[in-house]
């Protein structure tokens, strides 16, 4: 493809990219060794919505924040919650009951033997529903933590049954318009076996909970080596992908800056993606969704970050010649198709990236604006009377 038309593809895949912000992500975090508070870290829903606002403000793509219903809902006050997304520009984006954080769920949540906390769970996958409709979400997004730690301890396939059953109850609750996304993971909190462990899992559980569920695809939810590219690629062709959380990784689910490990592993995934859409003609319909919590960066610059990188590495996926490539792969010429993937990966598109925030009245480099903004510091001299109270997780 001549490059002219290849930026042009680039320019109008940035012109339909956003990517969502989590409400967790703004908020003092740490690792099960400590907890390492940030003098501007957000404290409530308020903050928590005026700290994304300025990521969207600052990259144009960011013009939704997601919420998880016991950090940010707890109440169950969704008016004020839309109020506050209004007053800062944003919108609501996808929804996270939290079952895994109260003691109850320490043998998990949907799947526990034990029927009073099962209907517990329930309930708050209901209320989180209920919750999203109020705030014209459309997204219910769950992850579970349930697993166990020692073999024998827990009966595999009755876990498996009960949850199938919890997700056909939660799906025939789902008000109209709303999707049910179901997220995997291979291990941690659980450390022998976790109930929804991977994308074949997460398949048939969203298979059987009926039609509006779909697979959830965490970058940090795999095993080092995994082919993360091609499950996307066998997910979009049983139409059964709904979205990404986004991260970057290098041992396990470590939450860091997405591309800041393997940049390569993001774009691969965005090219599956946009050879399938090219194809087709038509969108995916897909939800992308940055779900980090940094405890060493500063959190509204790390946000920039990431999303910077994924503006520029969906550019960059747009760039691919895929006519071309479908040709090569057809005559088996193998430097060809891999030169094509390689090229669109290495060329720089970061002066197309500043010529299209140019365009749009954004600022050509967002981390300096955001810097010479100010906002850190007086966000950071707002917020000193929570640390003399105390810092609290969300
Ligand atoms: C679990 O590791 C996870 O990826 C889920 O998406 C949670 O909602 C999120 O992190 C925050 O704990
Ligand atoms: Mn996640």
């Amino acid at each position: 493809m001549k490059p002219k038309l290849a930026d042009e593809r680039a320019l109008a895949a940035l012109e339909r990219f956003e990517i969502e912000l989590p409400s967790w992500g703004f908020a003092d975090t740490g690792t099960r060794f400590g907890k390492y508070p940030q003098p501007a870290a957000a404290h409530t829903l308020e903050e928590k919505f005026a700290d994304a606002a300025q990521v969207h403000r600052f990259t144009g793509c960011c013009p939704r924040l997601a919420l998880h219903v016991l950090w940010d809902l707890p109440g169950g006050d969704a008016r004020s919650a839309r109020e506050l997304a209004e007053r800062h520009g944003l919108r609501v984006g996808s929804l996270h009951p939290n079952l895994f954080q109260e003691p109850e769920y320490k043998h998990g949540s949907l799947a526990n033997e034990l029927e009073p906390v099962r209907e517990k769970a329930l309930a708050q996958v209901r209320e989180t529903i209920r919750l999203a409709g109020e705030l014209q979400c459309e997204e219910i997004s769950l992850w579970l933590a349930d697993g166990s730690n020692y073999p024998g301890t827990a009966d595999i396939r009755a876990r498996r049954r009960r949850l199938e059953t919890a997700l056909q109850a939660a799906h025939a609750a789902l008000q109209p318009g709303q999707r049910l996304l179901v997220e995997y993971k291979p291990f941690e909190p659980a450390f022998y076996h976790t109930d929804i462990a991977d994308w074949g899992m997460a398949l048939l559980l969203a298979r059987a909970a009926g039609p509006r569920a779909r697979v959830l695809v965490d970058t940090g939810h795999h095993y080092s080596g995994q082919n993360i590219e091609q499950i996307v690629a066998w997910l979009l062709h049983e139409d059964m992908l709904g979205g990404f959380h986004f991260n970057d990784r290098r041992y396990a689910d470590d939450d860091l800056t997405l591309g800041s490990i393997d940049p390569y592993q993001i774009f691969r995934i965005f090219a599956e993606i946009q050879a399938y859409e090219a194809e087709r003609g038509l969108a995916a319909g897909l939800s992308y969704m940055i779900d980090q919590s940094h405890n060493l960066k500063p959190k509204i610059e790390a946000m920039l970050q990431t999303a910077m990188r994924a503006q520029e590495l969906w550019a960059k996926a747009a760039r691919v010649d895929y006519a071309a490539l479908a040709e090569h792969r057809a005559a088996q010429r193998l430097i060809e198709a891999e030169e094509t993937l390689q090229t669109a990966f290495w060329d720089d598109v970061r002066p197309l990236s500043r010529q299209w925030r140019e365009a749009r009245g954004l600022p050509a480099d967002p981390l300096a604006a955001f810097r010479a903004s100010g906002y850190a510091e007086l966000a950071a001299a707002a917020r000193k009377h929570h640390h003399a109270s105390g810092a609290s997780y969300a």
